[in-house]
């Protein structure tokens, strides 16, 4: 860790980071609301740390700085609540799906994307909190989800680039939290990725077929590309230099590469796919560098994004309307559910 440290002192950037360094280690303690010195000094806060370094995976009975706690919490619910919200985009899609063999992949689509918010939700509740209290969060405004999701989808095509971008970008994302430190989010992720990859690939064979359909499905193929280049790569979060907790992420092994980082590689891994089926990407900045082997890309709207995560979004009202009203209407399931459980426990306890 020192001499890791001490390299990072010589590096230009430091100088320039150091402001943003003091901020983070400001939030990290706020955090740690029950004992702030725990984060580094204390003896329970290094043997953590040896074991992070370790590679050990940490357990939700395991001593654990509160504030890689809430970090966690953070995170996972945020995370949980993309891929609920995240039904709601493509779900606009099923009934208008052009084929019997389309509708039923999208329909297991947005299953599979339940079925990972619930994990998700299931792995931030070994953490110390319920997914009640997670989903009144969601509801009230006051909780975060991917910014992905408050764009419209305005044709097929759109199906065939969320699953190709989103869920491409998803996948790079989620594949190094199949690393991540703390044991019940690296494992839920190992299953996600799976089925993530199903989920890219009926996107890009979606595309595939419009590219080589009529001149009329390849310019609604294009046209996707054109409005969610953009929001793509933005969903990897704010450039390293703002990105408020990568650095006590990355120390804790909670996150692996940097947001900019993981950026790179969607963008080296997507450009070729998109040229592949003859599409164009909306960035005149876009090329390749030869001696980098990297493909280098225009200034991405900071602003929108900025807008957008603050709740501006186009589809922000709708995406949460559509949400309280599916709450609403599932209160009868809740309490047939609680009813049911009551009565098994006092059968249960007469017997
Ligand atoms: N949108 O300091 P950083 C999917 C916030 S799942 C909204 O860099 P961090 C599957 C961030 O929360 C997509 N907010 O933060 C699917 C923080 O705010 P806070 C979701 C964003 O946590 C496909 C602040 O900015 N995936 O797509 C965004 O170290 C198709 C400062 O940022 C995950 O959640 C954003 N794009 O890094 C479903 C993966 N970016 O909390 C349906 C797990 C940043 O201080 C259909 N999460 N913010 O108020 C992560 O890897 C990380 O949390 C990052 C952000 C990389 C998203």
């Amino acid at each position: 860790m020192l001499h890791q440290e001490l390299a990072r002192r010589r590096d230009p950037m430091w100088r320039w980071e150091r402001p943003l360094l003091r901020e983070i280690s400001m939030y990290a303690q706020g955090l740690n609301q029950s004992d702030p010195a725990a984060v580094t000094a204390s003896p329970e806060a290094a043997r953590f740390q040896a074991r992070i370094d370790a590679e050990d995976k940490i357990e939700p009975n395991d001593w654990m700085p509160e504030a890689y706690r809430r970090t966690l919490i953070r995170q996972i619910s945020q995370h949980a609540h993309s891929e609920i919200i995240g039904m709601l985009p493509e779900g606009n899609w099923i009934t208008r799906a052009p084929s019997l063999r389309r509708k039923a992949a999208l329909l297991a689509k947005v299953q599979d994307e339940g079925g990972h918010g619930l994990y998700l939700y299931a792995a931030a509740e070994t953490l110390g909190v319920t997914r009640e209290d997670l989903v009144d969060q969601l509801l009230a405004g006051k909780a975060k989800y991917s910014s992905i999701f408050n764009y419209p989808t305005l044709t097929w095509a759109d199906i065939g680039a969320i699953g190709w971008l989103v869920d491409g970008a998803a996948i790079m994302n989620q594949i190094p939290l199949c690393r991540c430190s703390f044991g019940p989010y690296a494992r839920a992720m190992i299953r996600v990725c799976k089925e993530e990859s199903f989920h890219q690939r009926q996107g890009y064979e979606i595309m595939l077929t419009l590219c080589r359909g009529t001149a009329e499905q390849k310019a609604m193929a294009q046209d996707a590309l054109d409005r969610w280049w953009w929001p793509c790569l933005m969903m990897f979060g704010p450039p390293d230099a703002a990105s408020q907790h990568s650095d006590t992420s990355m120390m804790w092994k909670i996150k692996r590469f940097t947001n900019d980082g993981l950026r790179q590689k969607f963008i080296d891994a997507t450009v070729p796919q998109g040229h592949y089926l003859g599409l164009s990407f909306p960035d005149p900045a876009l090329r390749l560098n030869p001696e980098s082997g990297h493909w280098e890309h225009g200034p991405i709207d900071w602003e929108e994004f900025r807008r957008v995560v603050a709740g501006g979004g186009f589809c922000a009202a709708d995406r949460l309307d559509a949400r309280r009203r599916a709450h609403d209407e599932g209160t009868w399931v809740r309490e047939a559910a609680a009813a049911f459980a009551a009565k098994r426990t006092a059968r249960k306890e007469a017997a």
